[in-house]
C-alpha cells in the first residue's frame, strides 16, 4: 500500500492530532499513521517572501511528516481572505449577496495553489495516494498534473456544492469545475451536493454521468461519491461523562438555579443561522411566557476570519440581537442569552452538551455540521437532551431522531423548542437511540476508510500505467 499524502489549507500540529483539538484532525491523522505519509499545507503564519520560499518546514512524528509553509501577506489576502473566504465560501453557502469577485484575487488563488503544489512535488513518491481537502484547494490537482504527477488524487469538499444556477455567480465557474475534473475521485458530504455537481457537468459542461457516479467532462474521466463525515461517538460519550463532575459544569449548574438549558456552539459565521436562532428563542419567550426566567440559551461562538468584512458585520448583528433580547427579557437574577465569543476546550464543550436539555443547531446551509453529531454523542442515554436541527445541515439526512426545523421559520423553530422542552423521557430516549445508532454506523473511521478505499481503487487515469511523477 502506498503512502498517504494529505493536503489541507491548515495543518494540525502533531500535538493537536493527539489531544482534544478536533475530531477531524484525529481522524485524518489515524489514516496517516497507518499508511505513513505527509500532511502538507499552510502553517497559519503570514511571513516574508524569503521565509515562504524557504519552506516547507518539516516535523516528523513516527511515520508521519508534517510539512508546512507560510504565506506572504499578498498571498494570504488574495488566496485565503479573498477568493476562498469572500467568494467561494459565501457562494457555496448560497450567500451570493455577501460575495464579491475580484479577478486579482482569483489569480492569486490559482497562483498560490500552483505554488503549493510545486512545493509538495519534492516530497512525493511514485505510489503515494494524494488526498486534498476543501474549497481552498480546488485547482491543486490541476497544478500537480501540469507538472507531470500521475498519482491517484482525491478531493473531499467539506462544504455544500451549490446548485448550478448559484455556481454561475462566480465568473470563472467553468474553470473551477474543469479543475475539479482533474481529480480521480470527488467526495461530497451529501447526495444533494453530488447531484448538484452532476447537474453542472451535464447542463453546463457538455459532460456525461453514467452509473450514478462516473463522470466524463473536459476530456477527463473521474468518479464521485458521497462520504458523510462523522465523529467517534463512543469516545465523545466517555469524555463528556468523565468531565461532567468538573468545576466548570458544577459552576454552570449552580448559576442556572434549576433552569432548563439550551446549548449552541458554532464558529461565528453567517452560514450558521445565529441571528435567526436568537430571534426564534426570543419568540419562545414572547409566545410562551411560562418560559421567561426558566430557560437559558448558552451560545458559544468563537470568532473566525475576523479580518473579512462580512464576519465583522455578523458579529455586530449578533451583539445587537443578544443585547436587545436580553434587555427585553432579563431580570435582576436572569439573563436569557449568554453569548460567549470564546474558544472552549473540546471536552469541556462536550460536558456542557451533556448537561443541557436541547442542542440547538440551525445553520442556513452547512456541509455536514459536526456539532449536531457531537451533541448527540455527548448525551446521557438515561436522560438525553433533544437535538433541534436545521434541514439545511448535511447531518439532517442521517439524524432522523432530531426535531427538524426550517431556520427561516422563526415560529416553527420556537415551537420545536417548546416541544423539546416538554418532551417525555421515553420519547427522548427513543430519539437518542435512533441518532446514536446512525452515528455508530457511520463514524469518522468509516468516512475516512471508505473515501481512501475508493480512491485507492479508481482506475489509474491518463497513462493507464502505474502511478508516478516526473
Ligand atoms: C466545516 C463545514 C463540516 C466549535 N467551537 C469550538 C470548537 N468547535 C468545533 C466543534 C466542531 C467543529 O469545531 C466545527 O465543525 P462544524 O462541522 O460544526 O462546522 P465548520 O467549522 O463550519 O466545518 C461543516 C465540517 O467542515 C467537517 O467536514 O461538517 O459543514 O462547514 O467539531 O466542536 N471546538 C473547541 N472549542 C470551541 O470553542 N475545542
Amino acid at each position: 500500500m502506498g503512502r498517504l499524502i494529505v493536503v489541507s489549507n491548515r495543518v494540525a500540529t502533531p500535538t493537536e492530532t493527539k489531544g482534544s483539538a478536533g475530531g477531524l484532525a484525529v481522524g485524518v491523522f489515524g489514516a496517516l499513521k497507518d499508511a505513513g505519509g505527509v500532511w502538507f499545507g499552510w502553517s497559519g503564519d503570514v511571513v516574508s517572501e524569503t521565509v515562504a520560499n524557504a519552506g516547507p518546514a518539516l516535523e516528523q512524528d513516527g511515520a508521519v511528516t508534517f510539512a508546512t509553509v507560510g504565506l506572504t501577506r499578498k498571498d494570504y489576502d488574495q488566496y485565503y481572505r479573498g477568493f476562498s473566504n469572500a467568494t467561494l465560501w459565501p457562494v457555496f453557502h448560497y450567500r451570493n449577496d455577501l460575495a464579491r469577485y475580484e479577478r486579482e484575487e482569483y489569480a492569486g488563488y490559482r497562483r498560490v495553489n500552483a505554488w503549493l503544489a510545486h512545493k509538495l512535488i519534492k516530497l512525493l513518491e511514485p505510489d503515494d495516494v494524494i488526498w486534498i481537502h476543501d474549497y481552498h484547494l480546488i485547482p491543486f490537482a490541476e497544478a500537480l498534473r501540469s507538472e507531470g504527477v500521475t498519482n491517484r488524487i482525491g478531493f473531499f469538499l467539506h462544504i455544500p456544492f451549490p446548485a448550478p444556477q448559484i455556481l454561475l455567480n462566480i465568473p470563472p465557474h467553468e474553470e473551477l469545475v474543469k479543475s475539479l475534473s482533474c481529480y480521480d475521485l470527488l467526495g461530497f458530504q451529501t447526495a444533494t451536493d453530488q447531484q448538484a455537481f452532476h447537474d453542472y457537468v451535464t447542463r453546463h459542461a457538455r459532460g456525461t454521468v453514467s452509473n450514478g457516479n462516473q463522470v466524463e467532462a473536459f476530456g477527463r474521466k473521474l468518479r464521485t461519491g458521497v462520504y458523510r463525515i462523522g465523529v467517534f461517538p463512543d469516545e465523545i460519550a466517555d469524555q463528556a461523562k468523565r468531565y461532567e463532575s468538573r468545576q466548570h459544569v458544577l459552576d454552570l449548574k449552580q448559576s442556572l438555579e434549576g433552569r432548563k438549558l439550551i446549548m449552541s456552539v458554532d464558529r461565528l459565521d453567517y452560514s450558521k443561522g445565529l441571528v435567526e436562532r436568537f430571534r426564534s428563542f426570543e419568540l419562545l419567550l414572547e409566545r410562551s411566557p411560562e418560559w421567561r426566567g426558566n430557560v437559558t440559551l448558552v451560545q458559544i461562538a468563537p470568532p473566525t476570519r475576523s479580518d473579512v468584512a462580512t464576519y465583522q458585520k455578523i458579529r455586530q448583528d449578533l451583539e445587537y440581537e443578544a443585547g436587545r433580547i436580553n434587555g427585553r427579557y432579563s431580570g435582576l437574577d436572569y439573563t436569557p442569552i449568554r453569548y460567549l465569543n470564546q474558544q472552549y476546550d473540546r471536552w469541556k464543550l462536550m460536558s456542557l452538551f451533556r448537561e443541557s436539555q436541547i442542542g440547538f443547531v440551525t445553520p442556513l446551509h452547512d456541509g455536514m455540521n459536526l456539532v449536531a453529531k457531537e451533541y448527540v454523542a455527548a448525551q446521557n442515554p438515561d436522560d438525553p437532551g433533544v437535538l433541534v436541527l436545521s434541514i439545511f445541515a448535511g447531518a439532517a439526512a442521517e439524524l432522523s431522531g432530531a426535531l427538524l426545523v426550517n431556520p427561516h421559520d422563526a415560529i416553527g423553530m420556537s415551537e420545536a423548542l417548546q416541544q423539546a422542552l416538554q418532551m417525555p423521557l421515553a420519547e427522548r430516549q427513543r430519539r437518542h437511540e435512533i441518532n446514536m445508532a446512525a452515528l455508530r454506523k457511520n463514524d469518522l473511521g468509516v468516512w475516512r476508510d471508505s473515501f481512501l478505499r475508493d480512491l485507492r481503487s479508481v482506475p489509474l487515469r491518463n497513462t493507464g500505467e502505474g502511478g508516478g511523477h516526473k
